[in-house]
């Protein structure tokens, strides 16, 4: 008999979104809750931009552009045109139908309404029934230190294209942060069957949510067996900065590596094939199988894999 139960996804933006999109087509609809880092969020031109929230909508919703990852497919681009005739900023750019996300959110903000609560009228405008939820909905601001000193992550990752070199990181914000309760709340379901740490950078995509109080106690007391999905492939992340941050901060860009900086969470870790080498030097049983996304045949057969072996795992807990 197929195992039922929910699953808790932890995700950044593009990557993190493949595989939650996987997941949710291998369970059974609302099964699957994606905590999502904001650590990645900012306001631009007054508007409250929160771009790993947005990765996933789209994703789930089938609108997202599968080229660039973020944004809409089929975009437009009027307004960036109308706002360069304005001499207005173009280094951040907003498509027309995604505007109308920014829009909405901050409208609903300014209303006094939470992120979390606007994250689920989008979804459920959407039809999205995975439910995403933001970590917190405090404000947690990733800074990045640089060689010309402490900027917003958007300033170095959109800005500055990620070329500068990350001396150190911080989580502004974040002490004071309060996990959403419905997130701590489907860590301690039941019916939790497992929990999945995207392959998201584990540096400002996951560690932004693990960084918020209360979250790494929560995952360290869950019943269900928490697996990590390693972002890099024979060292090299897919897409993204990961690999060159890993070793900027002092670190090794393998697969690991990336599992070390779990190491107190984990009960499982998956790795590529191409990796396999390093399955015995892991301090947590692990599998290899391919982690590369291209197709949704990919996404769900990775969900598929990952799904079977925290049953595995939770079996002989
Ligand atoms: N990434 C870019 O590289 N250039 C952009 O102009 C850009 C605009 C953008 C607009 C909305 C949105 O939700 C995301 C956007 N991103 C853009 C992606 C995004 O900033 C990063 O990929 C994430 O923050 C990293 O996960």
């Amino acid at each position: 008999m197929a195992a039922t139960g929910t699953v808790v996804a932890l995700s950044g933006g593009i990557g993190g979104a493949k595989l939650a999109l996987g997941l949710a087509r291998r369970l059974a609809p609302g099964a699957l809750a994606v905590v999502a880092n904001v650590g990645d969020d900012f306001s631009h031109l007054g508007l409250h931009v929160s771009p790993d929230i947005d990765t996933l909508v789209y994703t789930l919703a089938g609108l997202a552009d599968p080229q660039q990852g973020w944004g809409r497919a089929g975009e437009t681009w009027s307004f960036m045109s109308a706002l360069a005739e304005l001499g207005g900023p173009s280094w951040f750019r907003l498509g027309d139908g995604d505007l109308a996300m920014h829009v909405m959110r901050t409208h609903r903000l300014a209303q006094g309404v939470p992120l979390s609560q606007v994250t689920a009228e989008v979804c459920a405008s959407l039809r999205i029934a995975t439910r995403i939820l933001p970590v917190t909905d405090d404000p947690v601001r990733t800074r990045v230190r640089t060689d010309q000193g402490w900027l917003d992550f958007q300033d170095w990752f959109v800005g500055h294209r990620a070329a500068l070199t990350v001396r150190e990181l911080a989580f502004a914000g974040a002490a004071e942060a309060t996990p959403l309760p419905a997130v701590l709340a489907a860590l301690a379901a039941p019916d939790l069957r497992a929990v999945v740490i995207c392959p998201s950078n584990p540096l400002i995509s996951i560690e932004p949510i693990l960084v918020v109080p209360g979250m790494r106690a929560a995952l360290a007391a869950c019943k269900a067996p928490v697996i990590a999905v390693s972002p890099l492939i024979g060292g090299r992340a897919v897409k993204g900065p990961t690999a060159a941050m890993l070793t900027d901060l002092g670190g090794a860009a393998t697969a690991a590596a990336v599992a070390e900086r779990y190491r107190d969470l984990l009960d499982g870790y998956v790795i590529d094939e191409a990796d396999r080498a390093a399955l015995d030097a892991l301090h947590v049983p692990a599998i290899a199988t391919r982690t590369l996304m291209i197709t949704l045949a990919d996404r769900e057969r990775l969900a598929a894999d990952v799904l079977a072996f925290a049953d595995r795992l939770g079996a002989s807990a």
